[in-house]
């Protein structure tokens, strides 16, 4: 289980998850600095487990064009299944094993991004753990949060982890080729994400289709290049 989420003894723990958000926050700072001296510009890709977010990464990184150079840092329990995805298609990806951990922390990239060539790189993707709960907490150090939610988890997943969509900069509506096929209340679905998190762009994209592609590309550009538009 994870100690940090509060799911532990509660007044020692909460304490004791205090500090060690504290000190999180603190590696971040320095992490966001480092990635800005190198103008390195950086996301955190949160969602449930199969929500797509290597899909996300993948298709990004092929429909970006432009000769941006990305790199990414892969989250994952126990596999470099998606490490390896990526490095099919020539991407510079680092990979992260947590073991029982369910989440990334700022301690990890930071001993990630020490072998990565920063200088060489415009987009870093961190793909978080694959859970809407314990990544919400841990700042990466990264510019933006951007949290995926597929059509197949129910118009109720805001509602009922709000932290995650709260923090979210980007929400990105995923699988959106299969909602001929659901039983999914989309309005519902879109203003629950409204209710949690008013502010962030919400975009419905399929790598299937590429649908959602272009306004995702052209935001994240935005993001890069002026950052006071964030949410
Ligand atoms: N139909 C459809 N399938 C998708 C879409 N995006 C991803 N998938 C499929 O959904 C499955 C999970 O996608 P991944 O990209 O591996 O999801 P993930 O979030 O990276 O999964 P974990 O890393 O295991 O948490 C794969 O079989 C994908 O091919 C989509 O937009 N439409
Ligand atoms: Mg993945």
């Amino acid at each position: 289980m994870c100690g940090e989420c509060g799911c532990g003894e509660k007044e020692k723990s909460l304490s004791l998850n205090q500090d060690i958000l504290k000190d999180n926050k603190r590696k971040a700072e320095g992490l966001r600095v480092l990635l800005d001296k190198n103008k390195v510009f950086s996301a955190n890709i949160m969602g449930s487990p199969g929500s797509g977010k290597t899909s996300l990464i993948e298709k990004t990184i092929l429909m970006y064009g432009d000769g941006k150079r990305f790199g990414v840092i892969e989250g994952d329990l126990e596999t470099d299944l998606d490490h390896r995805r990526l490095k099919s298609i020539g991407v510079n990806s680092t990979q992260i094993n947590t073991g029982t951990v369910c989440h990334l922390d700022a301690d990890m990239i930071e001993e990630a991004v020490k072998s990565m060539p920063l200088t060489e790189i415009d987009f870093l993707f961190i793909e978080n753990v694959g859970n809407l709960v314990c990544p919400s907490l841990f700042d990466l150090g990264t510019h933006i949060n951007v949290v995926l939610l597929s059509v197949t988890e129910g118009e109720d997943k805001p509602l009922k982890y709000p932290l995650i969509f709260k923090r979210a900069n980007v929400i990105l509506l995923t699988k959106i080729d299969l909602i001929p096929f659901l039983k999914l209340d989309e309005e519902a679905l879109m203003r629950n994400l409204k209710r949690i998190n008013s502010k962030a762009p919400v975009i419905k994209i399929s790598p299937v289709t590429e649908e959602g592609f272009k306004d995702w590309i052209s935001l994240l550009e935005s993001f890069r290049k002026y950052p006071a538009l964030l949410p």
